[in-house]
């Protein structure tokens, strides 16, 4: 190290200690666990919380929710609380179940109607002396009211005089991670698996351990850790002590463990010539697997089978059902109190789209309304919100209401796989609200897909909800810092959703920044925003999300949906656009709903705005209920989203020195990197639906940039022009890029504006197979250099790499050159688009 370096890591180090306490640096790995510590003010409110916690009874997760109590109540008053067991010998906080202080707490038995996994927080006395109480009837619901409790307090609410019971709304709060054995994810955005590496489960589990204390934190009690598009392998007799390890890393935590399995196991892994699930020798395999399973994992919760589906085997191959293929491992798992998910997620992905009647949206409830009442009591059909895949804007799928004896629940996609992948902001829980709170009005009364789901309108055993979350090794788990505000709601909402997205995004962000009123208020506005403004400039109206869905399901590719069997079809063409999913003239689809609901959807009139593109064919020249017109709410949605994305920049900027430094850089870079996609969004959009219609912005803005000078109008030395496709993935559909034979290339243009101070960005591309340098030099000062490190999905020029990086106030006068210099590496060559110039102010 020089001795440079070591000033600077010393300065670092005094600079670190010289911050309060609640800017201490952060990782995000704490996630809404931190525990910082309270204010001077604020702890005022727990001089009177008792110094010991005592615990009755013996259990790995009773000994973790003492000891997070330790750690939670040390973290935020600084006080390092005496533990105990069985016994009260002073003021305390108690923790047993209502069991376990059955003899020394005799009055709390009175207490009923407590649920499974529910829990109560209360006063009172025991051996003599005041305690507060925390109890439930098993040792999950006391983890699970010791984490509520904690959550009160670094919230700063009052924990005197408590008397509140919470119960969940279903059993099922579960998530699914889709982790690749070899370590890969499939659609996680943060990093390889804290689970596999290389084939095998990872020898260090430390991160399988915390990420089960921070699901039990929000009351998640399952979770699957292999993707759906099952390895068979998992199934091996040699994978069991490595699917041990997980089951007990997570055990502390009351998280249960599952697996995806590939319904092909018995031929795939099991010596047999079939898997035919009628064939009672696979009825035999499937049952003797699981046997011993639980011989080693007694608390195993259950399998989770994709089949028939994007290439999974599945019953198909035999003429059988699903239920066929569902109950016969239901049958297996029955006597060990485990369950199977079986996923609605099944469709044709070779659908013809020339046929007009032909719709992926109807495939999930075609296949499985017909099987209800068919499913043993142990299988839940886990149904993914709406019925295409987790676009920006979908109706509830209806087969929630299509399931009248048959368990079920709602899949809900955490991972922003088509929300921008955790580099776009896109809080989700306004949109999972919306489906939630949607009535299908099926029976009688209200029945709002939050009750179905919850097995509340059919009187279900069983049911509840799944959330894809797909952490991965990132510190932060999610590469967003604020992505984890999704992953805090879907818990928080599988356990009461009836809590609303703006409560949600109060608690979460006191919880994982601080209860500061600016920053509360601020990021709050944020996410509550983010979902619209991701929609509005990524294709609002309900058209689905316009990215490229053959590929990344990430930049801008409106034509990629057409023409192929995948089903996800918009119909644009020069007339207009939409699916016609009516009865009378279209699909069909909206007659899978109740008539209250499909009426609602069958007539353009009645149809919200925000969904007209999914049920009707409209031309452009429609006339919303807004008053506006189809075309020109795309134009204007786009260049309004777009514009609340750059706003959100400075709505971060004025959260400066009121949150940590770390955390606060990680997001200015993700907001200005954002704020820089937008653009690419609506530009693209805009210009493909403005050659598709012929019809003009009225604001005269698409197609019309007036502080933007194209690449290839610039003189080149080394840089050759390049079409991208699709065109408009790029600013006049070209760019350049350096030459085969370059090893660096500019691009320069004289200045002619007055002399004054300015803004300058370049848009490049960013692939991840090369690591370009770029130079912006104006005569022949370097005024700013970088580097296209990001790890974008993508290989190639397009709408995926575009990537903006801006230059702030920079002097310059006419005449001087200015000069972008590009520096290929790899496969990259250092493209770039665009440069604008503005006045900065
Ligand atoms: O949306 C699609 C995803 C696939 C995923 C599939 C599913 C795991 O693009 O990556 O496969 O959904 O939900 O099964």
């Amino acid at each position: 190290m020089s001795v440079y370096q070591k000033l600077v890591t010393l300065g670092v180090l005094l600079l670190s200690m010289a911050l309060p306490c609640h800017l201490r640096a952060e990782t995000g790995y704490d996630a809404w666990l931190r525990y910082s510590v309270l204010t001077d003010s604020e702890r005022v409110k727990y001089g009177s919380l008792p110094a010991s916690v005592v615990v009755f009874g013996e259990s790995t997760v009773l000994h973790a929710a003492q000891q997070e109590m330790v750690r939670g109540v040390q973290g935020m008053l600084g006080r390092i609380l005496r533990v105990g067991k069985d016994q009260v010998e002073e003021k305390a906080i108690v923790l047993g179940t209502l069991d376990g202080l059955r003899s020394v707490a005799p009055w709390l038995q009175g207490r009923e109607g407590l649920h499974a996994d529910g829990f109560w927080l209360t006063t009172g006395k025991i051996q003599g002396f005041d305690c507060v109480i925390i109890t439930a009837l098993k040792d999950r619901g006391v983890l699970y009211g010791m984490f509520a409790f904690l959550s009160k307090m670094a919230r700063n609410e009052s924990v005197a005089a408590l008397n509140e019971v919470q119960q969940p709304y279903a059993p099922i709060r579960w998530v699914d991670q889709w982790d690749n054995l070899d370590g890969r994810i499939e659609r996680g955005y943060a990093g390889p698996s804290i689970f596999f590496d290389n084939g095998n489960v990872r020898g260090d589990l430390t991160r399988a351990r915390d990420y089960a204390r921070l699901l039990a934190s929000i009351g998640i009690n399952g979770c699957t850790i292999n993707n759906v598009n099952a390895d068979p392998r998992v199934l091996e007799d040699s994978f069991l002590p490595e699917l041990t390890r997980v089951a007990d890393a997570f055990r502390l935590w009351g998280v249960q463990l599952a697996i995806s399995v590939n319904l092909s196991s018995p031929k795939a892994v099991g010596g047999l010539d079939t898997f035919d699930p009628l064939d009672p020798r696979v009825e035999q395999w499937w049952r003797k697997r699981v046997d011993v399973l639980y011989r080693e994992i007694p608390d195993f919760a259950g399998f989770v089978i994709k089949a028939d589906s994007e290439g999974q085997a599945g019953p198909s191959t035999y003429n059988r059902t699903a239920a066929d293929a569902a109950n016969v491992i239901a049958r297996a798992l029955k006597p060990h109190g485990g369950i199977v998910f079986y996923r609605a997620f099944v469709y044709n992905h070779h659908l013809d789209w020339r046929e007009p009647k032909n719709d992926r949206a109807k495939a999930a409830y075609d296949f499985f309304h017909p099987l209800d009442g068919k499913f043993e009591d142990n299988v839940i059909i886990q149904i993914k919100h709406g019925p295409i895949d987790f676009q920006v804007r979908e109706p509830a799928s209806p087969l929630f209401g299509g399931l009248r004896s048959t368990n079920q629940a709602i899949e809900l996609q955490v991972t922003q796989e088509y929300m921008g992948q955790q580099r776009h902001l896109c809080f989700l829980a306004p949109m999972w609200k919306e489906v939630l709170d949607f009535d299908l009005h099926v029976g009688g009364g209200q029945t709002p897909v939050k009750d179905l789901v919850a097995g509340k309108v059919f009187h279900r055993p069983t049911g509840g909800f799944v959330g894809v979350v797909n952490v991965g090794m990132d510190a932060n788990w999610l590469g967003h810092p604020l992505a984890m505000a999704n992953l805090y709601a879907f818990g928080r909402l599988a356990w009461n959703p009836n809590l609303s997205a703006s409560t949600l995004a109060d608690e979460w962000t006191r919880l994982s920044f601080s209860s500061d009123p600016i920053v509360v208020k601020t990021i709050g506005a944020m996410q509550v925003a983010s979902w619209h403004v991701y929609e509005s400039y990524t294709g609002p109206l309900g058209a689905g999300t316009l990215t490229d869905i053959l590929g990344s399901h990430y930049g801008p590719d409106v034509d990629s949906s057409e023409r192929n069997g995948w089903g996800q079809w918009h119909r644009g063409d020069h007339e207009g656009i939409g699916m016609d999913r009516t009865v009378s003239t279209g699909t069909g689809y909206s007659g899978e709903y109740t008539a209250a609901v499909a009426t609602l959807y069958e007539s353009i009139a009645t149809t919200p705005d925000e969904l007209l593109l999914f049920f009707h064919h409209v031309p452009y020249t429609h006339v919303l209920h807004s008053g506006k017109t189809v075309i020109q709410h795309i134009y204007d949605s786009h260049y309004q989203g777009a514009e609340q994305a750059q706003h959100y920049v400075h709505q971060w900027e004025s959260l400066k020195g009121r949150i940590d430094d770390e955390r606060y850089a990680a997001v200015l870079a993700r907001l200005e990197y954002q704020a820089g996609h937008a653009i690419v969004w609506r530009d693209a959009i805009c210009t493909w639906f403005r050659r598709m219609s012929g019809i003009a912005d009225a604001e005269k803005r698409v197609g019309n940039y007036p502080d933007r000078t194209e690449a290839e109008s610039m003189q080149l030395e080394g840089y050759v022009p390049l079409d991208v496709m699709p065109p408009e993935n790029a600013s006049g559909g070209k760019a350049v890029e350096c030459s085969p034979e370059a090893h660096r290339c500019v691009a320069s243009l004289r200045f002619a504006a007055p002399a004054g101070w300015y803004e300058l960005d370049v848009q490049y591309f960013d692939q991840n197979n090369g690591e370009s340098t770029f130079r912006l030099l104006v005569g022949e000062q370097v005024i700013d250099e970088w580097v296209a490190d990001d790890h974008l999905p993508a290989v190639k020029v397009g709408g995926d790499s575009s990537t903006r990086h801006r230059t702030k106030k920079l002097a310059l006068r006419p005449g001087d050159r200015v000069r972008i210099e590009g520096t290929p590496d790899g496969r990259e060559h250092a493209a770039f688009d665009y440069i604008e110039i503005r006045p900065a102010n």
